[in-house]
């Protein structure tokens, strides 16, 4: 892997570069769309390469180890090949995904034993087995186990838990040197700093992370219910001290606002499932703001779902043929849905990198922010 720094913002902390990987180039700052199970819900491959065309998208070691099951990708040849992406895929660890999803987890030293929401069954995720995991997925970025703190999370569990998240860092990267590549391609491995809504162990954490020398780094244990003012102070303590020449991505960040915000601070990566979720559940975002489709002002809406124009579905459709779909429960309105704000969101972090390279990036983003934060 390989970054390139080609700008920087003159008022701000925001960069473009660009990411090489085996896959692609992957031009940042980037939003990285949810394809949790091996599938961005509800959108074709096709269309997602020809409309929005991402240069990597996410999946999620916990729901892959628990269906179709490691060996089933390995059979396939990775994950590239099973789903039929050829472009630029990372794998999260299930650092996260184990502590919201499964019930019954208990974690210790050694790791995590869980029971699977899927059929009730246990398992144990260790650093160790997370990064062999993570080798057969075969995604082309694979991420360190950590432990994601709930907010709010007292000073002392919080402490605990990110020394822990440390030696799990050092347990994962021993591994790694041991456990060899099993396809014809490169993988590159991102630890996680950790440290809840406190400064001074998220510095500690940064300088622990940033001393790994790893190629990018992470950041993770936010926008898990803190005030954005927060998780934006949290963002600036951190991009202070993880080296500038490697990639940041913060991790399930957020709203259009939010990523932004954290683009101006230094992030290059986000990736988030409110685009898909939402959009599944009747929620548009657009440049002026979000739009509820489901509510009865649209009924005899007859314009463009967006105006803007930015994938085809925008304006193939009108809004109150939309809602039409929504009310009766129709998957392509879902469909629809998930199109136009994976489209917007790609839209957005293509623009802001323009902006950061033209060096109007600041006086942009204020405008952006102004405007869409509002409700249609
Ligand atoms: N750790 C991991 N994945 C994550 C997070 C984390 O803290 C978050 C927190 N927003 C999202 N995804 N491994």
């Amino acid at each position: 892997m390989h970054f390139k720094l080609e700008a920087t913002d003159s008022q701000g902390s925001a960069r473009a570069g660009t990411i090489s990987l085996d896959h692609g180039i992957v031009e940042t700052p980037i939003f990285m769309p949810v394809g949790t199970v091996a599938t961005v819900k509800g959108v074709h491959q096709r269309e997602l390469r020809e409309e929005i065309n991402p240069d990597i998208i996410l999946g999620n070691t916990y729901h892959l180890y628990l269906r179709p099951q490691t060996p089933i990708l390995e059979k396939a040849g990775g994950i590239h090949k099973f789903m039929n992406w050829t472009g630029n895929i990372l794998t999260d660890s299930g650092g996260y995904q184990v502590y919201s999803l499964s019930a019954n987890r208990k974690i210790k030293e050694e790791g995590v034993k869980f029971k699977s929401h899927i059929d009730g069954s246990y398992h144990t995720f260790t650093p160790e087995n997370v990064m062999e995991i993570q080798r057969t997925i075969g995604a082309d970025i694979i991420m360190a186990f950590d432990e994601c703190t709930p907010y709010p999370c007292d000073y002392n569990y919080a402490k605990r838990s990110m020394h822990m998240t440390h030696r799990w860092l050092d347990r994962c990267i021993k591994h790694l040197e041991k456990t060899p590549l099993k396809y014809d391609y490169d993988q590159t491995f991102f630890p996680i700093v950790q440290g809840s809504t406190y400064k001074d162990l998220r510095k500690q954490s940064a300088e622990y992370i940033a001393s790994a020398n790893a190629k990018g780094n992470a950041i993770g244990g936010l926008s898990v219910g803190e005030p954005a003012e927060e998780m934006y102070e949290m963002t600036q303590v951190v991009t202070e001290i993880l080296p500038k020449e490697k990639p940041r991505y913060l991790m399930g960040v957020g709203t259009p606002i939010n990523i932004l915000e954290n683009i101006a601070l230094g992030i290059d990566m986000f990736d988030c499932v409110m685009p898909t979720r939402n959009g599944r559940n009747g929620m548009l975002f657009t440049a002026e703001g979000t739009i509820n489709i489901k509510n009865k002002k649209w009924e005899s809406d007859f314009s463009a779902i967006d105006p803007m124009g930015i994938t085809w579905v925008d304006t193939e459709y009108s809004k109150a043929y939309l809602r039409h779909l929504f009310t009766v429960n129709e998957m392509l309105g879902r469909q629809i849905a998930t199109i136009h704000n994976l489209g917007f969101y790609l839209w957005l972090v293509r623009e802001a990198r323009k902006h950061i390279v033209a060096g109007d990036f600041t006086p942009w983003k204020n405008q952006m922010v102004k405007q869409m934060d509002q409700r249609l």
